[in-house]
């Protein structure tokens, strides 16, 4: 997506001004609009002018930048700071620990531009006797590095997902491709991914290959062979694209998809019936004979199973399920009924009330909750009871505007440290639907914080719990919390557990929002739009709520505008 590369290129230009000492505005302001760019759901190339320069910090100047960007695929400013300053400088601000001005020094002290530059150093003990580099400095560089190297590792499925569709998007547009799919982890929508791998079935290998390697998202060729491709992206992302034959295809893509748990319980079942499951295709084990493969309902088929769903493949009870026919009627986008987690401008949402109705219709919802913050500390722009009564009277004068959807009028009210919420029962009884969400406070002990938790579950005003455990994906780990108790609680007084469909918050997670339906207790799937682009997340959510074998009757919001109000008790 262009969105990545324009929001990579402000967060460095950003990096760039920071070792040149530039004014902090300046640079703020460069990475307030890369992360707006990074969290828009439609590509910038889609957006008018008008829409642009809403995006929450973009002004003119940044405006003018992104058009350069789009006309000449790049933008003059970075290509100016990369001649005063190596690039492989910046990458050094990657470490933690490391700030603009340790980068700006090792460079000039010691020439170091890279990171395997501040390794070799380091081992060379070069950083002995500098300026600041005591032991204890040397030691903190070196756990840095260490973490940086674990970090790379994964990533969030969101930032990678765009990426390997736009790529193969573009390998469709080539005519020697017959098949091609995205498989590994990203096809079956795990949190967090290592790559990106493509299988496809080709009537000329070499013609794509070459295709592929010469595709501008690429960075550097690590391997090239007659059937596979190993490169690096532009982005840090490592993808790897096998080339098989067609009568292969179904096969290498069930191989590729995983995961590996999977992939072994299947072929333990094709051994009890005498056949071997490879990438190539199922063969007899007697004489190596090819049985088919072409596609993966064949490959499930041979071994007596249905097609299982990429999102179920991770050997949590499918392959038992899938034999005695009861696999899950898992969820899909189209059965989302509404979004129960929204903010406007009234806090710190970016669009009005008004056009969140009109981007909710066109998504075809029945109903949506708009839910601010609550005062509290820590949270921007909350609301008080003031601001609370003033939204009532214009949310009352839109559903008179829109009959044709239900504007609940919700909160998401901050739980305090000690388990009590930030607005007073008597407000909260005059909304319509309430979350409870933690905020601050996050590093209590374990059992302080279940207890605060439990403590919001019980008020008899709040329906839903919000992101329970507070997690972000590669930047936060969840809270402490004992999650049975909670899910206990919720199934004891009746509440529902969020899957918080916001990308870096995917929380609820699989595993504890399956351990949620084991219980009985219903979730809902909502995004926590901060803007209306943002609602696009919801697939974040649902494929939470696969993963975690939801149906339809699990999830709250995907019941009509009057079992909802039942389930909801306001009617
Ligand atoms: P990740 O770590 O996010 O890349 O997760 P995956 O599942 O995409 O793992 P990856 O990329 O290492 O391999 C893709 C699939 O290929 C994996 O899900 C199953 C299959 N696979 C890879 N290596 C092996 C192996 O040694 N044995 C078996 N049975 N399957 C493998
Ligand atoms: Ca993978
Ligand atoms: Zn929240």
């Amino acid at each position: 997506m262009k969105n990545v590369e324009i929001a990579r290129i402000f967060n460095e230009i950003a990096e760039f001004l920071e070792i040149l000492n530039e004014n902090p505005f300046r640079i703020r302001a460069y990475k307030k609009a890369a992360k707006s760019i990074e969290s828009l759901s439609s590509s910038v190339d889609e957006l008018s002018e008008e829409d642009i320069i809403k995006i929450p910090g973009i002004g003119k100047d940044l405006l003018g930048k992104i058009k350069e960007y789009l006309s000449t695929g790049k933008v003059a400013l970075h290509e100016e700071l990369k001649e005063k300053i190596p690039y492989g400088v910046i990458t050094l601000m990657d470490i933690p620990g490391i700030g603009p001005k340790t980068a700006k020094f090792l460079y000039e002290t010691l020439n170091i531009k890279s990171i395997q530059d501040l390794e070799k150093a380091l081992d060379e003990g070069k950083l002995k006797g500098l300026p600041g580099f005591g032991a204890k400095t040397e030691e903190n560089i070196r756990k840095g590095i260490a973490s940086f190297k674990r970090g790379i590792e994964r990533k969030p499925l969101f930032k990678v997902l765009p990426i390997a569709n736009e790529i193969l998007s573009l390998m469709k547009q080539n005519k020697y491709i017959l098949k091609i799919e995205i498989a590994g982890s990203l096809r079956r929508w795990k949190d967090t991914v290592k790559d990106i791998d493509i299988i496809c079935a080709a009537s000329e290998n070499e013609k794509v290959i070459e295709y592929f390697i010469k595709l501008p998202h690429i960075k550097e060729v690590v391997a090239k062979g007659e059937t596979k491709v190993s490169a690096i992206l532009k982005e840090s992302i490592q993808i790897d694209l096998r080339v098989v034959e067609e009568k292969s295809f179904g096969a290498a893509l069930a191989y590729f998809t995983g995961s590996k748990e999977h992939n072994i319980r299947v072929r333990e079942l094709a051994k009890q019936r005498g056949l071997k499951i490879n990438e190539y295709g199922v063969f007899r084990e007697s004489d190596e004979k090819f049985i088919g493969g072409s596609s993966e309902e064949e490959v499930y088929q041979v071994v007596g199973l249905p097609w299982i769903p990429p999102e179920l493949r991770e050997d949590r009870g499918e392959i038992e399920a899938a034999l005695k026919n009861a696999l899950p009627k898992i969820i899909s986008l189209e059965d989302i009924k509404g979004d129960l987690h929204i903010h406007s401008n009234y806090s710190d949402g970016f669009n009005s009330i008004e056009e969140i109705v009109a981007a909710a219709l066109k998504r075809n919802y029945k109903y949506i909750a708009i839910t601010e913050h609550s005062k509290g500390l820590g949270v921007a722009k909350g609301l008080t009871e003031d601001r609370i009564f003033e939204q009532k009277k214009e949310i009352e004068r839109l559903r008179k505007r829109y009959p044709q959807i239900v504007i609940l009028q919700g909160i998401e009210v901050n739980i305090l440290q000690d388990g009590s919420l930030d607005l007073k029962d008597d407000t909260l009884k005059e909304l319509d639907l309430v979350i409870a969400s933690v905020h601050s406070a996050f590093k209590q002990e374990e059992k302080e914080m279940t207890k605060r938790v439990i403590k919001a579950i019980m008020n008899p005003y709040v329906h839903i719990i919000g992101h329970p455990t507070g997690r972000l994906i590669g930047e936060r780990e969840p809270y402490k919390i004992d999650i049975d108790e909670v899910i206990k609680a919720a199934s004891d007084y009746g509440k529902f557990l969020e899957i918080n469909s916001y990308p870096l918050r995917m929380d609820l997670n699989d595993i504890n929002a399956k351990k949620a339906k084991e219980k009985g207790v219903k979730l809902v799937v909502n995004t926590d739009a901060h803007s209306i682009t943002q609602l696009d997340y919801i697939v974040y959510g649902v494929s939470v709520a696969k993963r975690a074998w939801l149906e339809t009757h699990n999830i709250l919001n995907t019941f009509e505008v009057e079992e909802l109000m039942k389930l909801i008790r306001k009617i």
